[in-house]
């Protein structure tokens, strides 16, 4: 009897000592504090919530709870003396930075804004079984315990994004809503959308109505040849103007600005084909139009292509709240440019010893067109170099480290998205699906990441704005399940390089985290994940 009682004892113990620490702290992104105290807190039909008086967010709240408990909760605009979940604001907390208390008589979520309540509650999801994200509701009512805990967070970086190329693959407007919700659930607050490239214009200009009736389509028939995973079929889509603002109003609710992107001068033959009086005509390019052309440069001498381009982004400028607009102008080839006798008469009439030149007037007047529209400009590393952009002007680091040190040395703000990191279009192994000229982009490798490396200066640490993950899309050919394959778990990776401080950051610990409980969240939210088996080091 006396073992078996220390056996019983031990194996209390056991149980005891493994069951505090439950799935509750698995959570990723890892926040800066969390502590677990002594009692617990159980949501039952009678809980009610106390909304922020402006507060959308009570209804959202209500529909993931159902999911767990079978039950949606009253809201009330008083708080009652216990039993009740409360969303506020203030509390000098900063931006998206939040605070989350279970303690036995509340719940209490405080953020500095919306997007801090909307992030506790993310939060808080994540303490509750995984069929928070599930698609049904529990079939019977069951009221759910949960530990007290206290959770103090804010993000490292304001800027945590993550771009997806429409353009290559087409995703109709539900897989990018898939998309953005995804994104929410980790704290991803940029989505970076690449509307246009030469595969394929994705956005429609009323102004402009060829870009997406011929630059929208390509394969037989159309004015953009065959490319990547189209073969030989027609292949294509566009957002409406509604779509666009449904979709800029999905991600508003979930704290996502949405960036577009309209990539000029180059990657641009849907447009060029579109409008071939846009392109550089010289005497051996005779046909710019129709099938077969390659001239994806717009004219940079042609002064009717600079009101084409204004009218634009006027259209665009419209469509999205963001205060910034990415035009592009990575991978600009200057080739036309030193064939067309108008591009050279420009380049004699403006002094101009070199097409690169061409480039950088190009990028300026890009710029200004997005200021007198009322936005700041984000481009491609391959910008940065021009003299005379504007300090506000937001600079997408993709090439290397170094180009992003290059461009903080300029004074110019970053965002840290070296490719062999941060392009999830790359493999995660060499059996695997994607591009390798940035090598194997795995998990692990994303996770290393670390932004602020790219400057030992202070001053200069505050250009680095945050972190993007890019999914370009010439390789997968089934958009919505290769993207998932694609994004997860690479973004989960990412998210806790955007928004966790580095002291609380552990590949070790957050692979425990991922496959621990994370991988299940991101099974009901129906991802059909990367599944990986990296070795650990201890
Ligand atoms: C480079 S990154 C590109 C894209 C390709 C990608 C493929 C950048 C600004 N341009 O056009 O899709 O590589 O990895």
């Amino acid at each position: 009897p006396m073992i078996n009682s220390f056996r019983f004892l031990a194996i209390l113990t056991f149980v005891i000592l493994h069951a505090v620490p439950g799935h509750g702290q698995q959570l990723i992104p890892q926040p800066s504090e969390l502590a677990y105290a002594e009692g617990r807190f159980t949501i039952t039909p009678e809980t009610v919530i106390v909304p922020h008086e402006s507060d959308d967010l009570a209804g959202y709240l209500n529909d993931h709870i159902e999911r767990v408990c079978g039950f949606r909760l009253q809201t009330v605009p008083h708080t009652p003396e216990t039993n009740y979940i409360s969303l506020r604001r203030g509390g000098h907390l900063g931006n998206e930075a939040y605070t989350l208390s279970i303690e036995p008589e509340h719940i209490i979520i405080r953020g500095g804004d919306r997007g801090g309540v909307f992030y506790g509650l993310q939060t808080l999801f994540q303490l509750l079984p995984p069929e928070v994200y599930g698609q049904s509701v529990a079939s019977a009512p069951q009221p759910l315990t949960l530990d007290a805990v206290s959770v103090k967070d804010s993000p490292r970086y304001a800027y945590r994004g993550a771009m997806l190329d429409v353009s290559r693959t087409f995703f109709d407007k539900q897989a990018v809503m898939q998309y953005l919700d995804w994104m929410s659930r980790h704290k991803l607050n940029k989505f970076h959308w690449h509307l246009t490239d030469d595969n394929g214009w994705r956005i429609e200009i009323k102004k402009y109505p060829e870009l997406t009736a011929k630059g929208a389509w390509r394969g037989p028939g159309e004015v953009l040849p065959p490319s990547y995973g189209s073969g030989q079929r027609r292949y294509g889509g566009y957002y409406s103007q509604d779509d666009i603002r449904e979709i800029v109003r999905y991600a508003a609710f979930r704290n996502i600005e949405v960036i577009p992107e309209i990539n000029l001068p180059g990657h641009a033959l849907a447009l060029t084909a579109s409008y071939p009086e846009t392109f550089c005509r010289t005497t051996d390019d005779p046909d710019p139009n129709g099938n077969g052309v390659t001239g994806n440069v717009l004219c940079a001498a042609r002064e009717e292509n600079f009101e084409m381009i204004r009218d634009i982004i006027h259209e665009v400028a419209e469509l999205f709240p963001s205060h910034y607009l990415h035009l592009g102008s990575d991978e600009v080839s200057t080739r036309y440019w030193k064939k067309c006798p108008h591009c050279q008469a420009l380049m004699k009439k403006q002094g101009m010893k070199s097409p690169q030149e061409i480039f950088s007037y190009f990028v300026l007047r890009l710029e200004k067109i997005a200021h007198e529209e009322g936005k700041r400009c984000m481009f491609w590393d391959e910008a940065s170099a021009t003299n005379g952009l504007s300090a506000g002007t937001v600079i997408s680091g993709w090439h290397d480290l170094k180009a992003c040190t290059e461009t903080v040395d300029r004074g110019l703000p970053v965002i840290v998205m070296p490719a062999s990191y941060c392009y999830i279009d790359m493999k995660q192994n060499a059996f695997d699906r994607g591009h390798t000229w940035a090598w194997l982009v795995d998990t692990r490798r994303v996770y290393a990441l670390d932004p602020a490396s790219v400057t030992a200066s202070a001053e200069k640490s505050k250009l680095v704005r945050g972190v993007e993950g890019a999914l370009w899309a010439e390789l997968l050919d089934h958009p919505d399940r290769i993207a998932e394959y694609q994004a997860y778990p690479r973004l989960c990776a990412l998210a806790e390089v955007g928004w966790s401080r580095p002291e609380v950051r552990d590949w070790n610990d957050f692979y425990v985290r991922l496959t621990g409980t994370h991988l299940a969240r991101l099974d009901a939210m129906g991802i059909g994940f990367h599944l990986f088996a990296p070795e650990i080091k201890y």
